[in-house]
């Protein structure tokens, strides 16, 4: 541990030593540990138990005029504190304050709204960059305007209403954060949460309950006060020392000696795994990104990269009662090991008496379902692209292309443009051998045909939506574009190359120069969370469970309750005396930054008695700065939760060093400015 993190990485990252024309031979490896930790706080594999996230449950449901159940959800981005570090709490951005997020679970057929709203602070409160976010539905054909595109940006005390049709054949699904230039800091702070959709077909088949696990593998870093650290070697990845599962170190799950079911979802940002058992045995792969594989895979070890979902069945009964058999990660090339990261999860076998309810209780299926893109021919095919992955001039390209291109060219660029239910092959080169891109298209599932003219893995024989193209690795990919018209992004799922700047995008039966009704951005915009978006309501129905299967016993599913009031636009006037119960009113000045001639920002909350008040009201914000005369900046709404923010861009022509915030119910705050 006596060397630096970065020479660690020089030493232990094999691509990164091709990159800076090093020469340190492999075997002076010694890289102990990424944290900077002290021992008593380093976490350590196998003490904790593995946690399955809550279940959330929709807020109602409702009917659309064609028939199909919709589900109304609610959740919030804000500020959590998890328990990974023995000792200590880490700060993280959760949906609804939790890492992972809460699951959404889903038949075929029922559509969902989900209501996203930002009560984030308005800046990272460890990395300084704004916080506005854009909510990905990973494994969904959604509507341009509600896949998450990465300038359809959502800032505090707003609200995104998210319409996700769940009409395609059930999967594994996540949703996850996906902001221009900050998917990955946003990611690895802790947006992200799996998402279930169910069907007959898969119900039929795989287990279900308890016995249907989602796993959420990711990796982290930490500062010796146990707050997450980041570092991504020059956009080129991060490789943390600690492995969450569910966002608990290396846990431990009791099992019954029967078949379960993982759905493992890779969310780390940089770093893939090879996944084996301890016991060599293999595992049945089931499913891959776009659901069931048409015939299932027994396999010993599997390369998963991020982004990627595989469903896999494990049979504990050939087990003896009282054996820990471990979920291990044999690595791959071009990731940074240190001393338990080959290392995942443990599975201790118990002597319970086994539910053998359910579908393949006992034995394993082996002839699944087909789908339409595993039966897609090349044939059908009436375009050949390629495309290439690459570093150039220290930016991560795609296709040559860089997101920002799209940006300035009003994201009319693209890479591609198919027509409506086109069917084509691409063709995705990584001619280096010192990286690896895991590559993610939005909107299709697509079939990998080959991998450097050979058939693709075992695994990967299912519908898929990110391909892991490995280093010096050609793959063809077959899809048919249908579904939605519109644009949509391609991108590198390793996230700090998706940031800068791995990313672009594609039209689907559209000019980008023509006016488009399902913009990204412009189609559906967000609206202030005390505020409803102007929709239709359909007729209402008394809330249900959106599946039909038992609970989960760990999870307890909880309901999100709407607003209790809608505060009117335009902020109340502040009253000449404060009343009674506005004296105990404590305004809080959380963020107060001026740039000059960039931007200014100030933001707050309103608290009486710690609880957020009812009724509407607003603060005005003066500058207080010493000598110079009190002006109003401006007067800004207190929103249903408590928050209220004022922004402006370039904002005052002098610079203001000092704020004071006036509310309506009485308080006031006082706060000096950030002026970088
Ligand atoms: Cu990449």
């Amino acid at each position: 541990m006596s060397i630096t993190r970065r020479q660690a990485l020089q030493i232990g990252g094999v691509g990164i030593i091709g990159a800076f024309g090093l020469a340190v031979p492999l075997t002076s490896v010694d890289a102990k540990s990424a944290s900077r930790l002290a021992p008593s706080n380093m976490p350590r594999p196998f003490q904790r138990t593995l946690e399955v996230p809550t279940v959330v449950a929709p807020t109602r449901t409702t009917v659309d005029p064609d028939g199909h159940k919709r589900h109304h959800y609610r959740i919030e981005q804000k500020l959590g504190s998890a328990n990974i570090v023995p000792g200590l709490s880490t700060p993280i951005l959760g949906y609804n304050g939790t890492f992972p997020g809460p699951t959404i679970k889903v038949n075929q057929g029922e559509r969902i709204t989900l209501m996203m709203d930002n009560i984030l602070p308005l800046f990272h409160p460890q990395w300084g960059y704004r916080l506005d976010t854009s909510t990905h539905l990973h494994g969904s054909a959604s509507l341009p305007q509600f896949d998450g595109y990465a300038n359809d940006l959502t800032g505090l005390g707003f609200c995104k209403d998210y319409e996700y049709p769940n009409f395609q054949p059930a999967r594994t699904l996540w949703y996850h954060d996906h902001a221009v230039h900050n998917t990955a800091q946003s990611v690895y702070s802790g947006l992200a949460g799996q998402y279930h959709m169910h069907d007959d077909v898969e119900r039929s088949l795989l287990p279900q309950g308890k016995f249907d696990v989602p796993l959420t593998v990711s990796d982290a870093m930490f500062a010796a006060d146990g707050q997450l650290a980041y570092d991504d070697n020059t956009h080129s990845g991060l490789w943390g020392d600690v492995v969450l599962v569910n966002g608990a170190p290396w846990p431990v799950m009791k099992v019954q000696r029967r078949i379960y079911r993982f759905r493992i979802l890779n969310a780390s940002i940089a770093r893939s795994y090879r996944f084996s058992l301890s016991t060599g045995d293999p595992v049945t792969m089931v499913a891959t990104d776009g659901g069931l594989m048409p015939t299932a895979q027994q396999v010993s070890s599997w390369r998963h990269s991020g982004g990627e979902r595989y469903e896999v069945l494990i049979d504990f009964s050939k087990y003896a009662a009282g054996r820990r058999v471990e979920l291990r990660n044999l690595s791959n090339d071009n990731n940074v090991d240190y001393d338990f990261t080959g290392k995942v999860m443990a599975f201790d076998v118990t002597d319970e008496p086994v539910d053998t309810s359910g579908p393949a209780a006992k034995v394993m299926p082996t002839l699944l379902t087909p789908s339409g893109p595993m039966s897609l021919t090349p044939s059908q095919s009436v375009k050949s692209r390629h495309m290439r992955v690459k570093r150039d001039n220290d930016i991560w390209t795609i296709g040559g292309m860089t997101w920002d291109e799209v940006v300035e060219s009003g994201y009319k660029k693209v890479l591609a443009d198919p027509d409506l239910d086109d069917v084509e092959i691409w063709t995705i080169e990584n001619s280096s051998g010192g990286w690896f891109h895991p590559v993610h298209i939005h909107l299709v599932d697509f079939q990998i045909l080959s991998r450097n003219g050979r058939p693709p893995f075992a695994y990967e024989r299912g519908p898929k939506d990110v391909v892991y193209v490995g280093e010096g690795e050609t793959v063809r990919l077959l899809m048919k574009f249908e579904h939605h018209r519109g644009r949509y992004m391609i991108h590198c799922h390793n996230l700090p190359h998706e940031d800068h700047d791995m990313m672009a995008q594609f039209s689907v039966g559209i000019d980008t120069n023509d006016p488009d009704p399902n913009h990204p951005i412009e189609a559906s915009k967000p609206h202030p969370i005390n505020q409803t978006a102007p929709v239709e309501e359909p007729v209402e129905e008394p809330t249900d469970e959106p599946t039909t299967e038992t609970p989960e016993p760990t999870a307890s599913a909880s309901a999100t309750a709407e607003p209790t009031e809608t505060a009117t636009a335009a902020p109340a006037e502040p009253t000449a005396t404060a009343t009674p119960t506005a004296t105990s009113d404590v305004l809080t000045i959380t963020t107060a930054r001026h740039r000059l001639n960039k931007d200014m920002d100030v933001a707050g909350t309103s608290r009486i008695d710690g609880a957020v008040p009812t009724g509407s009201a607003s603060v005005k914000v003066y500058d207080v700065t010493p000598g110079r005369t009190e002006t109003l900046l401006g007067t800004v709404p207190i929103n249903s939760l408590g928050s209220w923010s004022l922004s402006a861009k370039p904002g005052p022509r002098q610079q203001v060093t000092s704020v004071r915030a006036v509310s309506s119910r009485g308080g006031t705050a006082t706060r000096r400015m950030d002026t970088r």
